[in-house]
């Protein structure tokens, strides 16, 4: 790497929580002046307080990364290299203070103004799930409203506050749904479910006009048709939503590191189809959230899914320029 690299302690030794390798070995680019490119890539490594257990998220960046390096370009689902049609840097994390959580979110949203003045999309590895908020933010800024907002996720996040602290994992929902760009009844969550959420958040859900799918519609619907009506709830003009995966929001069983698990969610290959569905006209913002490396198995089975989604949104952004959206269903007929 040319580059002189940013975050460093002294010694020269990186962060714990940092920067190597790039995403799926795109080009590294921290400084990100003079750049063009079609997508960035941010981690976001910041850990809010614990509502569970320790969430240790702020190792995932670097734990998704890592296993991203077993993807090349080209997805046989699509028939498709995604970095012919897209160009996709990985500009490293954001230099967060933990502890500091308003400090910690300034600094997310300088790093989208710049990754916009690029001219790109930005692609951000959390982190707990109150960094979407200011993620949210800034891209409200850049596109202006009405903004429509995707969520996966097991819970609604809709608390006020957690101990007095408005920022945390617990609420970005609430948060986002008080950007002024962000219309709430263009907010979709896909795979509510169980006894974590909390009994207030059920009719603040319902008075904000926010669009829930609990786990037995996308049980009883499927997870393609859901998520079509969820795009078309966030985007009924066509404008460009932003999409969060709370990876909560997927089953124990594919999913086990995260802070606060739940039985009963959904499949990897539900939230693959989700995540292509909702994203196939494009975005202007993509997180994955809440993968927590400390609880994964030892075969990074929840980075590796969460590297996965990425892959595949940025499959959905080559596609609609390469003229092949929805190339990865399946038409009846047997590819040559
Ligand atoms: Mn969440």
């Amino acid at each position: 790497m040319a580059e002189k690299r940013e975050n460093l302690q002294p010694g020269g030794v990186p962060k714990m929580y940092g920067d190597v390798p790039p995403f799926m070995a795109v080009p590294y680019a921290p400084a990100l002046t003079g750049l063009k490119a079609d997508a960035v890539l941010v981690g976001m490594p910041y850990d809010g307080i614990a509502t569970y257990r320790g969430g240790a998220t702020r190792r995932a960046p670097q734990e998704i990364r890592k296993f991203s390096l077993l993807f090349g370009g080209y997805n046989y689902d699509w028939d498709m290299n995604a970095f012919d049609h897209v160009r996709m840097v990985d500009c490293g994390d954001v230099d967060v203070v933990p502890g500091d959580t308003p400090e910690s979110y300034a600094r997310l949203e300088r790093r989208f103004a710049a990754i916009h003045a690029a001219g790109a999309v930005p692609f951000m590895l959390g982190g707990d799930h109150g960094v979407t908020y200011p993620a949210v933010r800034a891209v409200a800024e850049k596109v202006g409203g009405p903004l429509g907002v995707i969520v996966f996720d097991t819970h609604l996040d809709l608390s006020e506050a957690l101990n007095g602290d408005r920022l945390t994992r617990a609420s970005p929902v609430k948060r986002i749904c008080e950007i002024p760009q962000v219309d709430s009844r263009r907010v979709a969550i896909i795979g509510a479910k169980g006894p974590r959420n909390l009994p207030e958040w059920t009719p603040l859900a319902r008075e904000l006009g926010i669009r829930v799918f609990p786990i037995a519609e996308v049980e009883a619907r499927g997870m393609d048709a859901v998520a079509a009506e969820a795009l078309a709830i966030a985007s009924p003009d066509g404008r460009a939503p932003y999409i969060s995966v709370d990876i909560d929001s997927v089953d124990p069983a594919y999913a086990p590191g995260t802070n606060s698990p739940e039985p009963g969610g959904l499949t990897s290959r539900e939230i693959i189809t989700g995540v292509r569905v909702v994203a196939r006209n494009g975005f202007c913002g993509f997180d994955v959230v809440e993968v927590s490396p400390d609880f994964d198995t030892r075969s990074g089975t929840t980075s590796l899914l969460a590297a996965r989604l990425v892959e595949e949104a940025l499959c959905c952004l080559a596609a609609t320029r390469a003229g092949k959206q929805d190339a990865w269903r399946f038409t009846g007929a047997h590819r040559r």
